[in-house]
């Protein structure tokens, strides 16, 4: 017996120490591997002025023993699955991302998981973002399925059952627990120095604020790495939605109060515009995808968008006007159009906060006399349009369930029945009344049913722009043709009929539209091409029908219907401007780019101000860095102002004051 026992001990110490050296030597194996997973997926996103250096490696170490350091807590088996578990998890995260990243230009956050409706929807537009070289990512699958797969074999050929470790003494077991315990605790620590010292070096030195700031998920990533990203985007909402409601310092509070001030002095102007529309219908048309750079263009003398530029020559043109969204696309052009304020820097405020209180045109239409309603032929609950349109004041939202799907095109119906279907509809609503339709047809990837394609895009006809071309060609007649209606039903001469593009095109590449607009583009060229969308007011007497190029926004658009309408915007809270007074134009992008009438910044993705570029507008060169100082400073507090009424919904207590 005391022989026997001795025997056993023997081999479960030689067992315990192999046990040792197979997590010794698997466990850096997994680092590895995962760090050039990292790499590559950095790589991949190819982000200007975003490389990884050395620390960040080192950040990216530091995470990966974070999220990995509790399988040391397991038995072999347990340990040696999680791994391979964490493998797949990490790996399908940080793909998705680079999926993601390649539509939005951004990435992926709990609120956008919120969402997941939004990211199934993409359907056919997430296959054109998978790249087959992206293969290279999976290789390890490949790999380590063989493996586990010819182990298994090799055991069923043995006929031998799982290693069963009853033969260990309880000491040995004890102590090996004990070992691991210890390990994982260490692993945990040292990936936590690890990832936070060179944080905190960051944060502290050129990163300075981001934390504080957060206007942009791409200077965060670059502060954190991938994995650290996704981790402090956790915290970040566990912090909006836990615990007790966050409330702002009074000189925060006062701060913001000033700048609604400011901003509202600058509005209010009594001009002979003021009121002159008053009790107008207004109709307001926000176009998926539609761009500025194609109005007014052709393409083998055809003309993409015939029946818009007929409308210019009898309406307001804005053709230095910014769309201002972010992550929430659609509904961040819906939200700072009607709120007047920005949305948020990750998430869509229709998702993350549709409770909270904002000074919305619909409500104070409605608070006016109006009948506001929207229309969208698509799914109600997409980006939580029900619940968010019903506190916007909408008495109806008229969507998919309410329209006939006689002509499906893309993911719903086609604009031409829609437009058709929704003016239907407003002959029974009182007037005056405010409706705002939402077209989809030219949605990404901008498949237009063959009979449909109406136009000989040339060059481009075998690829995604020629194709946009064609769905904007296609919603573009679909305009024609609702205005026309609106004549004949009478609307033409007593409504305010306003049309804008909700976003840009995300068809990033430069060749394209150099190629399609005959020139070379320099970086502002390029920053403004994919942030401008044309705004278009017609006004019931069809009055001051010319081009307005001084710089404008979507925040811009409330409080210039309510100026047309008569309703002073003194005592809500906007952050736009009013189009129809003369006043210095300041207009702010989500991602901290901004324009006044002599310069635009566009600034870089570490955030340093420093990194970015400020350009002379009249000379469109750049100019030094300085000049763009004053702007970057206000830009930013306008935008964390903006963030922070949403947030610590203050809007809510500045009206109760
Ligand atoms: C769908 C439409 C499209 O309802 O709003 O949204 P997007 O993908 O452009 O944000
Ligand atoms: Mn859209």
């Amino acid at each position: 017996m005391y022989f026997q026992r001795d025997n056993n001990l023997g081999n479960s110490w030689s067992r315990n120490n192999k046990l040792h050296l197979f997590r010794f030597i698997s466990y850096p194996l997994f680092i590895l591997l995962m760090l050039c997973k990292i790499t590559l997926i950095d790589h991949r996103l190819n982000i200007p002025y975003v490389n990884l250096s050395f620390l960040d490696s080192i950040i990216a170490i530091g995470s990966i023993m974070i999220v990995s350091f509790w399988a040391f807590w397991l038995p072999r088996g347990g340990y040696l699955i999680s791994l391979v578990l964490l493998n797949l998890f990490l790996t399908a995260i940080m793909y998705s991302d680079l999926v993601y990243y390649r539509y939005f230009g951004d990435f992926i956050t709990i609120p956008v998981l919120l969402q997941t409706g939004q990211i199934s929807s993409l359907g056919d537009s997430i296959q054109s973002l998978i790249h087959w070289n992206d293969l290279y990512f999976f290789v390890d699958w490949v790999i380590i399925s063989a493996y586990a797969i010819i182990k298994l074999i090799q055991r069923l050929r043995r006929n031998t059952s799982w290693p069963i470790h009853q033969t260990r003494s309880t000491y040995l077991r004890r102590k090996s627990i004990l070992h691991r315990f210890i390990t994982g605790i260490l692993i945990l620590v040292i990936g936590s120095v690890l990832t936070f010292a060179p944080i905190k070096y960051y944060s502290e030195t050129w990163a300075k604020g981001v934390f504080e700031s957060n206007w942009w998920n791409i200077t965060l990533y670059n502060v954190t790495g991938i994995l650290g990203f996704h981790g402090y985007d956790i915290y970040r909402y566990a912090q909006d939605h836990l615990g007790p409601d966050p409330t702002l310092p009074e000189e925060e509070m006062d701060a913001i109060k000033a700048l609604f001030q400011q901003k509202s002095d600058q509005r209010s102007v009594q001009n002979e515009a003021f009121g002159k529309y008053k009790n107008s219908n207004v109709v307001v048309v926000q176009v998926e995808a539609f761009m500025n750079f194609m109005i007014g263009k052709s393409i083998n003398g055809e003309e993409i968008t015939p029946n818009f530029n007929k409308l210019m020559k009898e309406s307001m043109y804005f053709s230095n006007y910014y769309h201002q969204t972010g992550q929430g696309r659609t509904s961040d052009a819906d939200f700072s159009s009607h709120s007047s304020l920005h949305p948020l820097p990750s998430g869509s405020v229709f998702v993350r906060y549709p409770n909270h209180h904002y000074d919305m045109l619909p409500t104070i239409l409605k608070e006016h006399g109006y009948s506001p309603n929207v229309f969208h032929a698509y799914d109600s609950s997409f980006w939580n349009r029900t619940i968010m349109y019903n506190n916007m004041g909408y008495d109806r939202f008229f969507s998919k369930k309410d329209f006939t799907i006689d002509e499906p095109m893309g993911w719903s119906l086609s604009d031409n029945s829609f437009f058709k279907q929704s003016l239907d509809e407003m002959t029974s609503i009182t007037e005056p009344f405010y409706s705002f339709l939402i077209t989809l047809s030219s949605h990404h990837p901008y498949t237009i049913p063959k009979d449909k394609q109406g136009l000989d895009v040339g060059e481009f006809s075998d690829n995604i722009f020629g194709n946009y071309l064609q769905s904007i060609h296609y919603v573009d007649d679909a305009l024609g043709k609702f205005t026309e209606q609106m004549k004949k039903q009478g609307l033409w001469d007593n409504t305010i009929l306003v049309v804008y593009g909700d976003h840009d095109n995300s068809i990033k590449d430069k060749p394209y539209y150099e190629q399609f607009l005959g020139k070379s583009l320099n970086d502002l060229d390029m920053e403004q091409i994919m942030n401008q969308v044309p705004l278009l007011v017609h006004l019931p007497d069809g009055s001051q029908v010319g081009e307005y190029s001084e710089p404008s926004g979507q925040l811009d658009m409330t409080p210039s219907l309510l100026h047309l309408l008569g309703i002073p915007t003194d005592s809500y809270h906007m952050l736009g401007n009013n189009l129809f007074a003369e006043e210095d134009r300041f207009v702010v992008l989500r991602s901290g780019a901004f324009s006044d009438n002599n310069v635009f910044y566009i600034p870089s993705p570490d955030g340093i101000f420093e990194n970015g570029r400020c350009y002379d507008l009249n000379t469109r060169e750049k100019t030094t860095v300085g000049s763009c100082r004053v702007g970057f400073d206000q830009a930013k507090f306008q935008l964390r102002s903006s963030d922070q009424v949403i947030q610590y919904d203050l809007l809510s207590k500045l009206d109760d004051e």
